[in-house]
């Protein structure tokens, strides 16, 4: 064993195929090619969840605002280009600070460099963590508005049932006793709308899908062959959750990092969970973790919700 060089992506890899059921966990989709095709995703006709969470911001902001109240510290957890946080500012009554979380600091200074080009009169101060790893009590400013999480994004959906209680429970430490937090969760809904959110017809979601394979076989010297596994989006009922699989079209054997790998013929690699948590089940985990659903905003359709939860004591 060897402590010194562990490298986190070969030991989940590896790890991960070796189970009965293969599955390698989603953050290994975001490397660079990765994030810019997360990016186009975004854009893309079928895939609503973006387009929906900034039409509910957009029209439910200033509500959002005085729910927050003036000279508040907003904290944005795992944030990415900004975007979606600036309207939310624009609302508010005298933000006190704005604090960005993410693990990748060459894009979190250039985004937060931007934010305060726009917003000259406003404290921003970013902090390099993994939003998961959080402990950011004493790194924030004091001002005498309240702290207030924002995690948009849905990517709450994409963790596992004990890293979002440990991730609520840490943002009810951090972030004190009168705070609130404002969260976008994509909703349960019909397959007809889900499905092809997660297999659109130009192949986008695919690609984002199997350059994990293209990253796998770059990164540890493995010899996945694309044209021989296939993307697939399927439903879950039981879990309410989209689960993206890598399927494998022939018996196969692949080798990764010097081992050796079977495939059967229709075997898969799952790769994603994107769950779906209507106001019930959240509640629920809210609770559990020390903070009381207050609001929730939502689009005319029901597709997506922002919450509003308040710190209970
Ligand atoms: C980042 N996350 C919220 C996306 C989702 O919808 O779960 C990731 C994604 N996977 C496939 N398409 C988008």
């Amino acid at each position: 064993m060897d402590g010194m060089h562990a490298d986190p992506f070969r030991e989940d890899v590896l790890a991960g195929l070796s189970r009965p059921q293969k599955a390698i966990p989603s953050r290994w989709l975001y490397d660079a090619k990765g994030s810019s095709l997360f990016d186009e995703i975004t854009e893309l006709p079928e895939y609503y969840p973006t387009r929906t969470e900034l039409s509910i911001l957009r029209d439910r902001a200033s509500d959002m605002a005085d729910a927050v109240g003036p000279e508040a510290v907003i904290v944005e957890y795992g944030a990415g280009s900004l975007l979606k946080v600036r309207i939310l500012l624009d609302a508010l009554e005298s933000p006190g600070a704005f604090v960005p979380v993410d693990i990748s600091s060459s894009h979190l200074q250039s985004a937060a460099k931007d934010l305060k080009d726009d917003y000259p009169d406003l404290e921003v101060r970013p902090i390099v963590s993994d939003f998961m790893a959080s402990n950011l009590g004493a790194s924030l400013p004091q001002a005498s508005g309240r702290t207030v999480g924002f995690f948009p994004g849905s990517t709450i959906g994409n963790l596992l049932d004990h890293e979002i209680q440990r991730f609520l429970s840490n943002a009810r430490t951090d972030l004190g006793d009168d705070a609130r937090f404002i969260i976008g969760i994509d909703q349960p809904k019909s397959p007809d709308i889900l499905v092809p959110a997660y297999d659109d017809a130009q192949g986008v979601t695919a690609a984002f899908n199997k350059n994990l394979l293209t990253r796998i076989n770059r990164e540890l010297g493995g010899d996945f062959d694309l044209d021989s596994f296939a993307h697939e989006a399927r439903w879950n009922e039981a879990d309410s959750r989209i689960e993206m699989h890598l399927i494998s079209l022939k018996a196969q054997t692949v080798s990764v990092a010097g081992e050796h790998f079977e495939f059967a013929k229709d075997e898969s690699i799952h790769t994603e969970n994107s769950r779906k948590i209507g106001h019930d089940r959240f509640a629920a985990m809210a609770k559990a973790a020390g903070w009381a659903l207050s609001r929730k905003w939502m689009d005319a359709d029901a597709l997506f919700a922002m919450f509003m939860m308040e710190a209970t004591s």
